[in-house]
């Protein structure tokens, strides 16, 4: 077995994680509070395994260190929100902006530009300010994560489509492609309609308050 990518930084960066998560947890349990309703669905967190950061190295012509793992590559950390609205990503978004020791440095709003084959999702990439040192040896230290937002049916796709991709035995990739596209667009579609509804039924029971 060979030495782990992450060195004597695999603490820090599950301190890291684990503190995004309890304060992400906490803002839901905030909100459900105040309004009655979740601000998301699913909360799933990883540190991305050794093989896959070591192959993410490769790809990008780096070399297999920390440096590369830690300062170089941004999701280390990656945590998944999943919403069953779309303005649920927004106001996940402002709260994570506000965040004290946290600063947003990369966004991809794959939710309004999605990608080519139909892929949708927020992306984040934070830079998260620690009370312990960095690969760099800066203490404050400076640990980054990806955070992706996403609907359900955003979500459901990406699981189908990243699964399919792995399959070396397609026949007809191209119709596969174009057929996928056209699923992400119908549940892009269903998403829209589904937060109209929301917001109907919203406005009607203020109307009834009022
Ligand atoms: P994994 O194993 O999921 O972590 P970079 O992250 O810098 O290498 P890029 O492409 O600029 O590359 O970043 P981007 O677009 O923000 O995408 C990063 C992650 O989003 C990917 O991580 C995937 O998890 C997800 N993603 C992006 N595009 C697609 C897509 O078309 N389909 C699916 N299913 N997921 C996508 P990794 O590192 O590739 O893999």
């Amino acid at each position: 077995m060979g030495t782990d990518i992450y060195g004597i930084y695999r603490t820090s960066l599950e301190q890291v994680m684990e503190t995004l998560v309890r304060e992400i947890r906490a803002y839901s349990e905030r909100e459900k509070a105040r309004t009655g309703s979740t601000i998301y669905e699913h909360l799933l967190y990883r540190i991305k395994t050794d093989s896959s950061m070591r192959g993410k190295c490769d790809r990008k012509g780096l070399p297999q260190t920390e440096r590369s793992a830690l300062y170089d590559i941004h999701d280390a950390i990656g945590l998944r929100i999943v919403c069953r609205f779309i303005d649920d990503i927004y106001t996940n978004i402002n709260y994570l902006r506000q965040l004290p020791q946290v600063e947003v440095v990369e966004e991809k709003d794959y939710v309004r530009h999605a990608k080519p084959n139909g892929y949708r999702s927020y992306h984040l990439i934070l830079a998260v300010t620690t009370p312990f040192t960095d690969v760099l040896g800066h203490n404050p230290g400076r640990y980054f994560a990806e955070i992706q937002l996403r609907t359900l049916a955003m979500d459901s796709w990406a699981s189908l489509e990243h699964e399919m991709k792995y399959k070396k035995h397609i026949q007809n990739p191209e119709m596969i492609s174009r057929e996928l596209k056209r699923c992400a667009d119908e549940l892009a579609s269903c998403d829209l309609s589904m937060q109209t509804i929301r917001n109907l039924i919203r406005a009607d029971n203020t109307g009834g308050k009022s």
